[in-house]
């Protein structure tokens, strides 16, 4: 990032005519003065209740899709209607609004994407924002959660089945983190996590079926529930992983995140992941607006309907400056 977009993000410019957000701190932009630790790694420390867990969900996933045929096809649109609710939780709640405070939410707005954060079940916001946010600003190196320098597996699920390393704690301690902790929506849902996760992820998905349609709790349970959330799990997770690994980078051919439709497609507009880490303030993660956006698309409904504003954009100048300063010469415009 130059040092004019940085000022841009940091100051309250304008672009396109949507406001940025006055005094905008947020500390997501790339540090290149910080330098991993010289001499051997810290040995890795398997952290065996999360193996042992995230590998019963996934078996419990896969016993949710035999059970697929055994469903009612009003179950499958209600897997559909969870799996959409928690993704925007991440997305349009998680990832665009608290991690880069790129669009502004009204109390009602912020209240629904809690609870579908909630739904979504990966931690709560302030410790999901305060880790992506080391993400971005270290990206790569020792201190990112999931540094992809470490392979597939390591970005994709493995980071959450060892200890960080130090320098993650460390350099996420420093961060400043005051507008998510003034953020009453978010210290409540981080309050009253642990519960609010059994009644959106676990409950409300499985008793709903049964309720209303006579659904049985058993597909109830694996199908909108467990099935739903680990098919949300990997595709949150491929952005750290495939997006960080395959695609081309049209923006800055200097780090490592990639444009990825396939991922951008299953992680409803998230995979245009060099665009994002080149702009990490653009509320649409990407240069074309809606295009395999559906979070955009739904953040555009909100302001439509008066819940949200103040959609921070890069102007098309300097999208186009970039491109020509750092592009690897892949972009195409349209
Ligand atoms: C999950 C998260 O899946 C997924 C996030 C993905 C991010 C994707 C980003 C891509 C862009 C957006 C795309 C969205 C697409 C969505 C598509 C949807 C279709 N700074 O953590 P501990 C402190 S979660 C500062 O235990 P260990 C911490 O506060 C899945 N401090 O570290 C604590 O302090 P204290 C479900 C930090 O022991 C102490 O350090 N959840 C930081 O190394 C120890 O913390 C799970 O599976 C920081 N960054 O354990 C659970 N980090 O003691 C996962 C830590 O004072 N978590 N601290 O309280 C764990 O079990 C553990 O964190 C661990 C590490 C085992 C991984
Ligand atoms: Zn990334
Ligand atoms: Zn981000």
């Amino acid at each position: 990032m130059t040092e004019t977009e940085t000022r841009i993000h940091h100051a309250g410019k304008q672009h396109n005519g949507d406001a940025m957000a006055e005094g905008s701190t947020v500390e997501d932009v790339f540090d290149d003065t910080y330098k991993e630790g010289d001499g051997p790694k810290p040995p890795r420390m398997l952290v065996w209740r999360n193996i042992i867990l995230m590998s019963l969900l996934h078996i419990g996933a896969l016993y949710g899709l035999i059970l697929i045929p055994s469903a009612s096809v009003l179950t499958l649109a209600w897997s559909a209607v969870c799996f959409l609710i928690s993704a925007l939780g991440v997305t349009a709640g998680a990832h665009r609004l608290w991690s880069h405070r790129s669009y502004k939410a009204s109390f009602p707005l912020k209240v629904f994407l809690a609870l579908a954060n909630s739904m979504a079940f990966q931690n709560d916001i302030y410790e999901w924002a305060r880790d992506h946010r080391v993400h971005h600003k270290y990206s790569e190196t020792d201190a990112d959660p999931h540094n992809a320098m470490r392979g597939f597996f390591f970005a994709h699920i493995g980071w959450l089945l060892v200890r960080k390393h130090p320098d993650v704690i460390e350099k996420g301690r420093k961060l400043e983190l005051s507008d998510l902790k003034a953020d009453e929506v978010v210290m409540f849902q981080r309050r009253h996590y642990k519960l609010s996760v059994v009644i959106l992820c676990f409950l409300v998905p499985m008793l709903v079926p049964w309720y209303f349609w006579g659904e049985s709790l058993l597909v109830g349970y694996f199908l909108p529930g467990l099935l739903r959330y680990t098919v949300v799990l990997n595709a949150t997770w491929l952005v750290n992983s495939a997006a960080h690994m395959w695609g081309n980078k049209p923006y800055d051919k200097t780090i490592n995140p990639r444009e990825n439709p396939l991922v951008a497609f299953s992680a409803v507009g998230e995979g245009f992941h060099n665009y994002h880490h080149t702009f990490p303030f653009d509320y649409a993660t990407s240069e074309f607006g809606c295009r395999l956006n559906l979070t955009t698309a739904f953040i555009d409904l909100m302001c439509f309907l008066g819940l949200a504003k103040d959609r921070k954009r890069v102007s098309k100048e300097t999208i186009l400056a970039r491109i020509q300063r750092t592009g690897d010469g892949s972009h195409k415009s349209g």
